[in-house]
């Protein structure tokens, strides 16, 4: 397989899946900040421009943060990385698309690409302080749903690689992560394959969760 990431983007959430699986696969990195993901060889494996992208052993592409991880735990069952009952599953899925959809997609991609989101530029701060209101009000209602302490549905799933994304983004820029949450950024970072991740995407694992 070929995996299409950048270092300590979103796609960091697959990349530990993919570890945690124990697969085989080819990393490409993809530099969004010199426009790599609308280069037109990019844009012919994934015409959304976005990273991740997963292309399987069958050639075909996958994107989107939620197919990828559940076409991943589905197809190696064996590691449980879905509950695997409807709830649970439902769950899983539940979580992903609030971080995905509400937190990333509208709250720290204000702060992280603020100009997409303010034609003009003197709205660039509020925009930015729009999205930091929307991560709040987002780590808060994820914090009433987690266990004090432990794995968002009990035992690590897929949902935990997406949390697990965001509140390493919150803690790189200072955001500050409710009780709940910062236990489970901190359970996620005693994960060797989560360590192992980090410094392969060039952080360094002992900083993490210091500041908060
Ligand atoms: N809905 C997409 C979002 C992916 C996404 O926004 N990725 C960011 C990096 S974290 C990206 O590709 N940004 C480039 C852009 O949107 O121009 C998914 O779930 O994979």
């Amino acid at each position: 397989m070929k995996f299409y990431m950048t270092p300590g983007s979103c796609s960091t959430g697959i990349h530990i899946l993919l570890e945690e699986l124990e697969l085989v696969f080819e990393a490409h990195l993809v530099n969004l900040l010199t426009g790599g993901h609308t280069a037109p060889a990019y844009l012919a494996i994934n015409p959304k421009a976005t990273i991740p992208t997963l292309v399987r052993n069958d050639g075909s592409a996958l994107t989107e943060f939620q197919a990828i991880a559940y076409w991943l735990a589905r197809s190696y069952p064996k590691a449980q990385l879905l509950p695997g009952d409807p709830d649970g599953d439902a769950r899983a899925i539940e979580l992903m698309d609030y971080v995905i959809g509400t937190l990333h997609g509208q709250g720290f991609a204000r702060i992280f690409t603020t100009d997409k989101f303010s034609i003009n530029p003197a709205d660039a701060e509020a925009v930015k302080a729009q999205g930091l209101e929307i991560v709040n009000k987002g780590f808060a209602v994820i914090n009433a749903t987690l266990p004090p302490q432990g794995y968002a549905l009990g035992q690590f799933s897929i949902a935990d690689a997406a949390l697990f994304y965001v509140e390493f983004w919150a803690d790189k820029t200072g955001v500050w992560l409710p009780a709940h949450c910062l236990n489970h950024y901190r359970l996620m970072l005693t994960r060797p394959v989560v360590r192992r991740v980090l410094l392969e995407e060039g952080y360094r694992v002992d900083r993490q969760a210091e500041t908060q």
